[in-house]
């Protein structure tokens, strides 16, 4: 069969005052662009657990949600799609389909809303998609009746035997950066997470050879290449990481990743972690106050204990060369109108780097959903569009939707705002310059900070 894998591409935002005014602000301008090109890791993956004998293309959809022509020319397109952006991919199924063409569909959304995609595509597959995507192409094969497959029924996907990503399917498409995963799951359960709840919460390492495989296989197709780690949490184990660190030292690339604010403590990882070409590292703070945190991470309250520490070990990392991209999530219950000037002044007082902000989001299949639903606080059940974290589809509880709105448009501009942004970085820049000279032993070059990678 020919096989094609389409990836939706382009990042997703309706709210029009933000659209306007999100073309204005330097700081998400300069992301957007930075973040909208990263291939589909998920495809690239399945791809190399086709069976043999099969013809094999990698497309992405344009930004509007139109499939290039040659897909037609296939039988069967696997299409991955987060929520934001199901509509798009459920039209383009529709069209396929008509067309005669044997679609399938996975991914995160769908994984939470299968039935929903059956309405769409022959073959739904809800979870991770590597066991379970010979028996999927086989059924394509074979003209099979349209079926939900589940991951679970073909045995837990492990790490170790997971082969290189066919990274040579992007054939020359102009990405300026690549995702590479070290490992899977996060054992931490934010309700918000929308990750999470297709992993089920477990944490698994790959081994650190397969990782190096993989990277140096990008680097021998793209020389210069930028690694992102398509992670949930990359340093959960910390002994693993310092062993990943040290391998990649050699390979002389540059990264950036997401992980938990416990890598502050260790600080031999944090110095393997520069020295290996960690240029930022993205951490999910959500809100600068404990208080505003309790309960927000279900299994050990994990956040909120964090908080207390937050500005030590924000710095600590920062101090040892890596910047660090502070995330806040905008619209928690626990969240007045006066979070807009606290994300503010926290940011500056560390000083964070970079900073994202984003309003809370009632992703399908997350515990926050299914409270805020039963709690009739869902504005437009079913508008997963507006899953886009900066869209507002929901009640919140201490302001109203608008008031989260307007409160997102101002903190934006301040905190993107040239003279912010400038602020804080000089003030990094300074405390690093002190610390290399309290601390001149195995620092290096600030060389390579200042740029901006994918944080949603
Ligand atoms: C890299 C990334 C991106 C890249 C995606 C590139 C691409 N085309 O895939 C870019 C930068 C484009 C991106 C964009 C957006 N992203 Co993003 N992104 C991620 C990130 C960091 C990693 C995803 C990844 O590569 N995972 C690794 C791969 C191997 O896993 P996977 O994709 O899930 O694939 C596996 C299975 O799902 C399944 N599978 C997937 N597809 C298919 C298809 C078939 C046919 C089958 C059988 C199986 C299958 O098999 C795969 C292997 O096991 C995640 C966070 C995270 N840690 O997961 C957020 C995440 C996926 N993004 C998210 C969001 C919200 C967005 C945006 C809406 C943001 C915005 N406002 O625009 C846009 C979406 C618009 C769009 N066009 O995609 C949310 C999605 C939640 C949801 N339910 O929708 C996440 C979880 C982050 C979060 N904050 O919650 N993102």
């Amino acid at each position: 069969m020919k096989i094609a894998f389409l990836a939706m591409s382009g990042i997703r935002a309706h709210d029009p005052k933000l659209l306007k005014l999100g073309l204005t602000l330097p700081g998400f301008v300069q992301r957007s662009k930075v973040i909208a090109s990263l291939p589909s890791l998920g495809l690239l993956s399945l791809a190399s657990c086709t069976p043999p004998g099969h013809e094999l293309r990698y497309f992405e959809a344009d930004a509007d949600g139109t499939e290039p022509a040659e897909v037609y020319a296939n039988d069967l397109v696997a299409i991955s799609t987060f929520s934001a952006q199901i509509f798009e991919a459920y039209a383009i199924a529709d069209r396929l389909h008509k067309a005669g063409v044997k679609v399938a569909m996975g991914g995160l959304h769908v994984s939470v809303c299968p039935e929903e995609a059956a309405a769409h595509a022959d073959y739904v597959v809800v979870g991770e998609g590597e066991r379970v995507w010979p028996a999927v192409v086989a059924a394509a094969a074979a003209d099979a009746s349209p079926q939900i497959f589940r991951a679970v029924d073909y045995g837990p996907v492990v790490p170790a035997e997971l082969p290189m990503p066919r990274y040579d399917l992007l054939e020359n498409r102009p990405y300026n950066r690549f995702t590479v995963q070290t490992s899977r799951g996060c054992p931490w359960r934010c309700d918000f997470c929308a990750s999470s709840v297709m992993l089920g919460g477990s944490y698994r390492r790959r081994p650190v050879e397969h990782v190096i495989r993989d990277i140096q296989a990008m680097l021998a197709l793209r020389p210069d290449a930028f690694f992102e780690f398509a992670d949930d949490n990359t340093f959960v184990d910390k002994t693993w990481g310092r062993e990943l660190c040290r391998r990649l030292i050699p390979l002389g690339i540059r990264w950036f990743t997401e992980s938990d604010i416990s890598i502050s403590q260790d600080t031999t990882l944090l110095n393997l972690m520069r020295q290996a070409g960690c240029r930022q590292i993205l951490i999910g703070l959500e809100s600068p106050a404990p208080i505003q945190l309790e309960g927000l991470e279900l299994r050990h309250n994990a956040k909120a204990r964090w908080a207390h520490n937050y500005l030590e070990a924000l710095r600590t990392i920062q101090d040892h060369g890596i910047t660090v991209n502070g995330c806040f999530i905008l619209g928690l219950d626990t969240h007045t109108l006066q979070i807009f000037q606290q994300v503010l002044e926290f940011a500056e007082q560390v000083p964070l780097f970079e900073v994202q902000i984003t309003n809370l989001t009632a992703f399908p299949g997350t515990p926050l959903y299914v409270r805020l639903l039963a709690e009739g606080r869902i504005l437009q059940p079913g508008r997963w569009d507006l899953c886009t974290l900066f869209d507002v589809n929901y009640q919140p509880r201490h302001m109203t939707p608008d008031q989260l709105r307007e409160g997102m448009y101002g903190l934006g501009q301040r905190l993107y705002s040239a003279e912010c942004t400038n602020r804080r970085r000089r003030e990094f820049f300074r405390r690093r310059q002190l610390r290399r000279q309290t601390h001149p032993v195995g620092t290096t070059t600030p060389e390579g900070l200042g740029e901006s990678h994918h944080g949603i």
